[in-house]
């Protein structure tokens, strides 16, 4: 059932605040929201009638709070850095995004950061082909901020618009992980002059209020200016990107809408809301 459906069953009957409840923290709304919108119905504020445009408005108040715009350098390359668990959809994500900038009529490279995992070069390399797009790599096992030294360097070089820069998912252990990010932001920093234009991480909308826990474990390393959240095209739903928002201030600047090159949504309230609703 459609999560307006679901909500307003609930308020038609009295004495539902507790399945609402449940229901609205089960889709990870969270806790603060969930509260706040439960007692506003309580309070006989939102009822049956008005409950669309009630949760509109309280979701975009929250939206409201962070800027979802896509960042750009004023002095080329834009560098869009991407990190996020294994599986999350990172390197899927970089071709949407390399896609969605060619279309822009921006030049790209795309780098391939991820060192790790074995084959991994290989998918990148197949959709830069698939999108004519060039692309700097190095053998598995090398080291990811040389990588990204390379393809930083070639970028400027060549006076590419946009580098998109892929990172492994699952290093030995998470000290690992913090370390070579870390070494991978400096490198962007020491090469560009400045921090990425957007350090995106990649969430995938399945793992619900887990996605908070990953936000702490990627900050330790760099500074996330956005996430990415992927596989919104199932039955997840996407509720995750309230507390997101509320609890860390950081904008959701994508939403992944399935494993095709086009299925990839810049956020904006209205195509979140027609999604959640
Ligand atoms: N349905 C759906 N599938 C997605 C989406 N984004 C990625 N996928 C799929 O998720 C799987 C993992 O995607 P990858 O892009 O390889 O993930 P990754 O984060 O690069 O993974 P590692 O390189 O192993 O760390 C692939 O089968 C993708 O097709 C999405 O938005 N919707
Ligand atoms: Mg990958």
């Amino acid at each position: 059932m459609k999560l307006l459906e679901k909500i307003r069953s609930f308020l038609t009957r009295e004495g539902k605040f507790e399945d609402m409840e449940e229901f609205l923290l089960s889709n990870n709304f969270g806790i603060e929201f969930t509260e706040s919108l439960v007692k506003e119905v309580k309070e006989r504020k939102i009822n049956a009638g008005n409950f669309k445009e009630a949760f509109a408005r309280k979701v975009k108040d929250i939206i409201q709070q962070v800027d979802s715009s896509l960042h750009f350098s004023d002095i080329p390359p834009t560098v869009y850095l991407l990190i996020g668990s294994n599986g999350s959809g990172k390197t899927t994500t970089i071709a949407k995004i390399a896609n969605l900038m060619k279309n822009k009529g921006k030049t790209v490279l795309i780098v391939a950061g991820d060192t790790f995992r074995s084959g991994a070069a290989e998918q990148l390399i197949e959709w830069a082909n698939s999108l004519d797009l060039p692309i700097v790599k190095q053998k598995q096992g090398g080291d990811p901020a040389s990588v990204v030294y390379d393809g930083i360097d070639s970028g400027i070089s060549k006076k590419i618009d946009v580098i998109l820069v892929d990172t492994a998912g699952r290093v030995e252990t998470k000290k690992t992980l913090i370390e070579e990010l870390k070494k991978v932001e400096s490198v962007i920093v020491k090469k560009t002059e400045k921090l990425p234009a957007e350090t995106l991480l990649v969430l995938d909308a399945y793992t619900g209020q887990s996605a908070l826990s990953q936000i702490e474990i990627y900050k330790e390393a760099v500074s996330i200016t956005g996430i990415v959240l992927t596989k919104f095209d199932g039955s997840s739903s996407g509720g995750v990107v309230i507390p997101i928002i509320e609890k860390y201030k950081i904008p959701v600047k994508f939403l992944g809408t399935g494993e095709s090159i086009e299925d990839l949504n810049v956020f904006s309230f209205d195509s979140y809301l027609n999604k959640i609703l």
